[in-house]
Parts: C-alpha cells; sequence; structure tokens
C-alpha cells in the first residue's frame, strides 16, 4: 500500500509540474499528462479522463494491491499452516459480479455522454476535407472553392531554420478561424490513415472509400500539432497534421489569397503556392530525412 501511494504521490506531483509549463497545440517533452484543451471536445475527453477514469482505476489498483499484501501476509504457510476447506461463498460472489457491472454502468454513463457530443455537432460554419495519402495530407476547402492543398512534413533542417517542432510542422497548414465550428471530412485515397490533433480532441480514421466526419470548434488563435495516427507504411511518422487558428479577418484574407487568380501581381508568392504544392506529391518521398537533405544539393 505505502509503495502504491508513494508511486501515486510521486505520479500526480509529476503531472502538476509538467501540466504548469505544457505548451498547447504540441507536446511537452517530459510530460505525461494529456495535452491541454483548446476546444471543448478535448476539455470534456480531459475531465472523463481526470475524474472519471483516474479515480476509479487508482481505487482500483490501490483495492487490488491491498487484498495482494493483506493474503501474502496472513494466508502464507508460516502464518496460517491449516487452511480452510470451503470453496465457495456465495455472498462474496455476489459482490464480485454486481459491483464491477455498477462500476462499468457508471463509466458508460459518462462515455457515451462524450461519444454523443462528438456525434452532435453544431451547425458547421465551414467544411474541410482532408484526405490521407503516403505519406502526406490534402486539405480542400469545398465552401470557400479552394481546391487541395498538399501539406508535407518538413524535412528536419526546415523545421530547425524556421524554428519549428520537427516531424509535427508542415509546409502548408490547415488554416481555420478561431471560435467558428468546422467539420472535417476524412478520408484515405491509398491506405488507412488517422486524422488525429490532440489539442482539440480529434482521432478519426482516413479510409479509403468512406467519408468519416468530425468536427472542432478551436478557442483560441494559434498553430496546433497532430499526426497521422494509423501505421500506413514506411513513411508513417512523416506525415504530421499541422492546423493554423486564425482571425476571422486573416483568414478571410487567406481565403482571398488562395482563390485570387494567378495573374494578380500583389500575392505572386501566396498564388505561386498551390501550383508548387500540386507538384510536391511526385516528389513526396524526397521528404524522408535521409532524401531531405540531399534533395537540395543536387
Ligand atoms: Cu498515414
Amino acid at each position: 500500500m505505502l509503495t502504491g501511494a508513494s508511486a501515486l504521490a510521486a505520479t500526480m506531483m509529476f503531472a502538476g509540474q509538467a501540466l504548469a509549463q505544457d505548451l498547447l497545440g504540441q507536446p511537452t517533452p517530459g510530460a505525461i499528462d494529456l495535452q491541454p484543451a483548446a476546444s471543448s471536445l478535448k476539455r470534456d475527453a480531459i475531465w472523463f479522463h481526470d475524474i472519471i477514469l483516474m479515480p476509479i482505476i487508482t481505487v482500483i489498483t490501490l483495492f487490488v494491491l491491498g487484498l495482494l499484501i493483506w493474503v501474502v501476509v496472513r494466508y502464507n504457510k508460516k502464518s496460517n499452516p491449516v487452511p480452510a476447506k470451503f470453496s465457495h461463498n456465495t455472498t462474496i460472489e455476489i459482490v464480485w459480479t454486481v459491483v464491477p457491472v455498477i462500476i462499468l454502468m457508471v463509466i458508460a454513463i459518462f462515455s457515451f455522454r462524450l461519444l454523443f457530443a462528438y456525434n452532435d455537432m453544431p451547425k458547421p460554419y465551414m467544411t474541410v476535407k482532408a484526405t490521407g495519402y503516403q505519406w502526406y495530407w490534402g486539405y480542400e476547402y469545398p465552401d470557400q472553392k479552394i481546391s487541395e492543398i498538399i501539406s508535407i512534413g518538413l524535412s528536419e533542417a526546415d523545421s530547425k531554420a524556421k524554428g519549428v517542432p520537427y516531424r509535427l510542422a508542415a509546409d502548408n497548414a490547415m488554416v481555420v478561424p478561431v471560435n467558428q465550428v468546422v467539420r472535417v471530412q476524412v478520408t484515405g485515397a491509398d491506405v488507412i490513415h488517422a486524422f488525429a490533433l490532440p489539442a482539440f480532441g480529434l482521432k478519426t480514421d482516413a479510409i479509403p472509400g468512406r467519408l468519416n466526419e468530425t468536427w472542432f470548434k478551436a478557442e483560441k488563435p494559434g498553430v496546433y500539432y497532430g499526426q497521422c495516427s494509423e501505421l500506413c507504411g514506411v513513411d508513417h511518422a512523416f506525415m504530421p497534421i499541422e492546423i493554423k487558428v486564425v482571425s476571422q479577418a486573416e483568414f478571410d484574407a487567406w481565403v482571398q489569397s488562395k482563390t485570387a487568380p494567378p495573374a494578380v501581381a500583389a500575392p505572386v508568392a501566396d498564388a505561386a503556392a498551390p501550383a508548387a504544392a500540386v507538384a510536391t506529391p511526385a516528389s513526396a518521398p524526397a521528404t524522408t530525412p535521409a532524401a531531405a537533405p540531399a534533395a537540395p544539393a543536387v
């Protein structure tokens, strides 16, 4: 019991410490708790984990540990030389059947409530279709009439140069406005991928031939990172998800830059981006760490 309690205390201290300096939208080195929430769904998920699951599992673990220690100390050969002969006890058998059922029902009530919250999408402001490819993502904005923007993970050198986290940052982020409900339609073009972003509590399979749906409402502007979360081949670890949450005005300007005709002089850099992006899939394998540094030199 003492070992268990001290381990728990150490864990809680560690968690409390990590919590104080957790980064928003990306993992924190040395941290052990869930990433801080940036959407209501994630907040609900954290509540379910911290208030329902963790206390239950802690109590059960300590209870079982106590039982084990009790049996070892009280009923070993030395302290209990003549063991009892009975092998059934109706009362205890009913208790250890009914109590777990009640525990599971309590968990189920909160679990289903969270599940329904995920399915109960408010009226969306916009839709983004996220398609998983081997090994990058494509983001299409049907409402804004923006055709698919290819998003490829940055090489280690590029990440370092830009000061962004390697294997989390991408060349083109999914850009969305803050405080708006964004519906994400998720599918896969070749194999099964998974669209996951911890800060928004998202994890949806990207399955070829099927259109899955999830949603989020980002509460704070910023850059949020996730990763493909279904083993999808050799470069599975190199297809990050980057969502850039901006103000409504910035989003409108971004949409303008993506939809403006390429002939206009001012947004040349932006207008050129989709063309460059579309060209990249062919050279996508070049984003692997081994090939990436070599590519610019050639
Ligand atoms: Cu994948």
